[in-house]
């Protein structure tokens, strides 16, 4: 696909900075670098220049890196200028390369979108470059890596093939259905590895949750009574004092959440209001808003304070969850020793008893919940919707003996296209605008 318009954007972060990297991408790359640069530069090396406006006036100096096209990142003709990463500079640079004709700001995403457009990236992996721009912490980076060179879209292409291949035998079979050389067997072998693929694909599909704690993070809730120390527990994982903390019961009404990074895992950790029946009007939407976290939650630490237990009502019990006991350093050594025998922990944030251990545990836990380093996993709810559609057709096929074969090679054809449509392989221009809007201007 050729553009007619060039687009240009500010494509490193926040000014200012070192070093501001300013990137056009079209047919007008070449004149405006030869413009700006004084000249024709050497292809994929980083020349120093004078940059200068049309009329002459100097606008900055710096490092300008020429890609021609198709051997690009959008395919086009791309440009990077090294500007220094003043405000002043980086305006007064756009308002010079927006000044040509025919060259504009780019929108968010729009570099990719091109990139898409000319096949140098598939949808699959044009939402792994989102992600890894997204990337906080060392699993987030692994898996939106490997995604970006191509797993995740291989192993979709793969089973695509696989299907477009069962079609043809199974079309081959009904054209030749009277000749005698064609063994009958050919078919159960086709069905039985349908069969196979709808297992593979449903155990793809199950691992999504993994992939969502990988780029969302693991949800963690602290629920107790008031006064069991939950704040107390939240400021001591959090480092900081992020939550308010009295001797007073119900201080906190409202949900309070940190992100905390644990091996490398995004950790969500929510704060709450305590458990109690009786409570204030604004106490209670607190409590209301506590038991909605914790039906969502991977993993409750239910807390409890060792010197006056109390229990609390309606915890959801479909979701994992840790005993917690608090205010050790309240008990002597032999209470102490029963109490630990009480619960999964027992921690004291005045002595930081137990308070790594149980960082630790929930570390662990978010770990586990979030597979082994390497497996692919769906990434966006869309891949698991398509798929889904992909594993409907395919039971139909292999299910609804009676309609067929021709319909049911076409169940075939349709479970394929499902699968095309995750990678942009076909038909996919409905749902561009709602993926590349998910990027930063300048990517
Ligand atoms: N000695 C001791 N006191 C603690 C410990 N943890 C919390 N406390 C005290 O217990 C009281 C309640 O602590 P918070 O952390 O506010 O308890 P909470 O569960 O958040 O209470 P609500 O927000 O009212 O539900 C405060 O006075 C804390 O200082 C602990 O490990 N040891
Ligand atoms: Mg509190």
């Amino acid at each position: 696909m050729i553009s007619r318009d060039s687009i240009v954007a500010l494509s490193s972060g926040r000014l200012p900075a070192g070093v501001a990297v300013i990137r056009i991408s079209g047919p007008q790359t070449r004149f405006v670098v030869e413009t700006i640069a004084g000249g024709i530069v050497k292809d994929r090396a980083a020349v120093l220049r004078k940059f200068r406006a049309p009329d002459g006036a100097v606008l900055d100096s710096g490092l300008i890196v020429f890609f021609p096209g198709p051997a690009s990142f959008t395919g086009e003709d791309v440009a990077e200028f090294h500007v220094h990463g003043g405000r002043a500079v980086v305006t007064r640079m756009l308002e010079t390369i927006t000044g040509f004709d025919g060259v504009r700001h780019a929108e968010p995403g729009e570099f990719t979108r091109r990139a898409f457009l000319n096949g140098k990236v598939d949808l699959v992996e044009t939402e792994a470059l989102a992600d890894l721009v997204n990337a906080e912490t060392e699993a987030q980076r692994r898996f939106a890596v490997q995604n970006a060179e191509g797993v995740q879209s291989q192993l979709y292409l793969s089973w695509r093939r696989r299907l477009i291949h069962a079609r043809a035998m199974i079309e081959a079979e009904i054209d030749f259905a009277d000749e005698d050389d064609v063994p009958g067997s050919v078919s159960d072998t086709v069905w039985s590895d349908v069969r196979a693929m709808i297992d593979e694909i449903d155990r793809h599909v199950a691992g999504f949750r993994a992939g969502e704690i990988i780029r969302d993070g693991f949800e963690v809730v602290i629920l107790g009574a008031p006064n069991a120390g939950k704040s107390s527990l939240f400021n001591a994982l959090a480092r900081r004092d992020a939550a308010i903390v009295t001797d007073e019961p119900g201080t906190t009404r409202d949900l309070l959440e940190v992100v905390l990074d644990l091996q490398g895992l995004r950790v969500r950790l929510t704060d709450t209001a305590g458990l109690r029946e009786a409570a204030g009007k604004v106490e209670a939407i607190g409590i209301e808003k506590a038991r909605a976290k914790a039906d969502r939650a991977d993993l409750l630490l239910l807390l409890q304070d060792v010197t006056e237990p109390q229990a609390v009502s309606s915890i959801p019990s479909a979701i994992p969850a840790l005993q917690v006991g608090t205010k050790r350093d309240l008990l002597d050594g032999q209470t102490a020793a029963s109490a630990d025998r009480r619960y999964d922990h027992v921690i004291s944030v005045v002595d930081g008893t137990g308070v790594e251990g149980l960082l630790a545990e929930i570390g662990r836990r978010a770990t586990h919940a979030a597979g082994s380093a390497g497996d692919i996993l769906p990434s966006r709810l869309r891949h698991v919707e398509l798929l889904g559609e992909a594993n409907r057709h395919l039971h139909r096929a292999v299910d609804e003996r009676a309609i067929g074969q021709e319909l049911r090679a076409e169940e075939l054809r349709l479970a394929a296209d499902r699968l095309g449509r995750i990678v942009g392989a076909i038909d996919v221009e409905d749902m561009l605008d709602v993926i590349f809007a998910q990027f930063c201007i300048g990517k």
